[in-house]
């Protein structure tokens, strides 16, 4: 299982104070990962949520885990059943283990958001604080088509720097990074060839309550 990832010996980047090791995970890892998360999507398929203002979110969005972040117009949560009323898939066993790897932390999570970007797909500065104790760390992992990652601090003026997210490119968000505004600008729509249509998958790991 090790020599599926490249590990975090190799050189990481420091993005205002957020942890990139590019690269972390070999062609054969990721695929192995779109299968898993194949496996998620026909248990939970993707949805748009609506945002509590009543606009339709570009990413579609679903989840692994004891609860789901999801959205509709009463309000930003984590629900512990998928809208169709199915309990979450559990939490793929190889996503588990990039996080024992990366996050530092003493627990796994419990939840795991998955985001698609098709073409055009983007999504908005945020902070991740719909969490019970936002002192646990976020573990991000991209495939498939590249995305410009945007972080700032953790005030939504605060200067920004930007960066492409590539597929197998882990990131954590810990200490001030964990509370930085952070969004993806736009994707690369079939710059990978990792998934056969395009498109762009993240995987978010979460301890939410
Ligand atoms: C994305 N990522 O990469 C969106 N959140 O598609 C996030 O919203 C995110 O990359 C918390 C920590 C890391 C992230
Ligand atoms: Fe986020």
């Amino acid at each position: 299982m090790t020599d599926l990832f490249a590990g975090t010996d190799q050189p990481s980047v420091d993005l205002l104070g957020a942890t990139l090791w590019p690269g972390w995970l070999a062609a054969s890892a990721q695929k192995a990962l779109v299968a898993d998360l194949r496996d998620v999507a026909k248990r939970a398929p993707f949805q748009r949520y609506e945002t509590p203002s009543g606009a339709r979110m570009s990413v579609q969005m679903t989840a692994a885990g004891d609860v789901g972040w999801m959205t509709d117009r009463s309000g930003y949560r984590y629900a512990e059943r998928h809208i169709s009323g199915a309990s979450w898939p559990d939490i793929p066993e190889a996503i588990l283990n990039i996080w024992r790897a990366t996050s530092g932390a003493a627990r796994d999570p419990d939840s795991c958001l998955v985001n698609f970007y098709g073409e055009g797909a983007r999504m908005g500065l945020h902070q991740d604080r719909d969490e019970a104790n936002t002192t646990w760390p976020v573990v991000s992992i991209s495939l498939g088509d590249d995305g410009l990652f945007r972080i700032g601090g953790q005030n939504r003026g605060d200067p920004t720097v930007s960066h492409w997210l590539k597929s197998g490119d882990v990131l954590v968000l810990s200490g001030a990074a964990r509370l930085a505004y952070h969004g993806i600008d736009r994707i690369r729509f079939g710059s990978s060839g990792l998934l056969p249509d395009g498109g762009r998958l993240n995987i978010t790991l979460r301890v939410a309550q």
